[in-house]
């Protein structure tokens, strides 16, 4: 991409003393590609869109987080009911002795996989925080601006406490039903999926999930699931040199030629010329 779109700090902070402030997109709409002035946390609470991030497509629905650094590139490619808050800040303004690299870090992202989750107990606590945090930091006082950084501070510590990765989703609270069905599909990318036997073995009502699962992220649990393997192949593609019909065992498809009308459907061309058109570029 040569016209590189990079946001400025002028546009989005009302002084140079303000470090953070709250954006909300209700809704988040379909957004070019660009990186920024500043840093950004983004929350996702409704819908679903596309989120490419540094050129890797991430699915996203509610509660998903992202740490994204100011040279990061992302753009929002598709969207659907899609509401998120960016809590945009700026690193070298911030004023409080802590050590706000450690807490801001998207740290220990295991298989460098730069999205976590919330549980549902850390979205509601992030939203009163944050719903402070914008009043706040609509104020451009001195007290103002320092009681927004005592919110982010309280806000980044709350999120470290409650994210997870589907990778690492031990110790979740039974009730949590949304997020070990989340950490569940996150776990079957390369293998079928049986929800049945998920609700048989959590005790919980298949019915009941299935509508939730609805409500809350806009999607069937098929779809999201289909969506979330298109994503990796899309990935695997472009930066593997494996064949085809290993990307789609490895995907989740048992049998590749299903694999390619289902890529095809999604993205509207087979995998074979999605890979060809990144080969030609590079
Ligand atoms: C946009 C989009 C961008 C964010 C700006 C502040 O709508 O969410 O990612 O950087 O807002
Ligand atoms: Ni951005």
């Amino acid at each position: 991409m040569s016209t590189q779109l990079i946001l400025k700090k002028t546009d989005f902070f009302a002084s140079a003393a303000q470090s953070v402030v709250v954006a909300d997109r209700y809704p988040q709409n379909v957004f070019a590609e660009h990186s920024h002035e500043f840093c950004e946390l983004v929350l996702v609470w409704r819908g679903n869109g596309l989120h490419i991030l540094n050129d890797r497509p991430w699915l996203i629905t509610c509660g998903d987080l992202f740490y994204i650094r100011a040279d990061d590139r992302h753009r929002y490619e598709s969207v659907n009911g899609l509401v998120l808050h960016n809590i945009i800040y700026c690193p070298e303004r911030l004023q409080l002795n802590v050590d706000w690299q450690d807490l801001l870090s998207s740290g220990t992202a295991q298989s460098g996989d730069p999205r976590w989750r919330l549980s549902s107990q850390g979205m509601a606590q992030a939203r009163q925080i944050i719903s402070q945090l914008a009043q706040e930091s609509s104020k451009t006082d001195a007290l103002s601006c320092c009681l927004a950084e005592s919110l982010f501070l309280q806000l980044v510590i709350n999120l470290r406490r409650h994210r997870y990765q589907a990778v690492n989703a031990t110790g979740l609270r039974e009730e949590e039903k949304l997020d070990l069905l989340m950490a569940a599909l996150g776990n079957s990318l390369d293998v079928p999926f049986d929800l049945a036997l998920f609700c048989h073995h959590h005790k919980v009502a298949e019915r009941s999930l299935r509508q939730l699962f609805r409500q809350q992220t806009g999607m069937t649990i098929s779809q999201y699931l289909r969506q979330m393997r298109i994503c990796q192949a899309q990935y695997l593609l472009r930066h593997s040199n494996l064949l085809i019909s290993d990307i789609a065992a490895q995907c989740g498809f048992e049998d590749s030629n299903y694999f390619s009308v289902a890529f095809t459907r999604e993205t509207g061309v087979t995998p074979r010329l999605w890979r060809q058109q990144f080969a030609l570029t590079s």
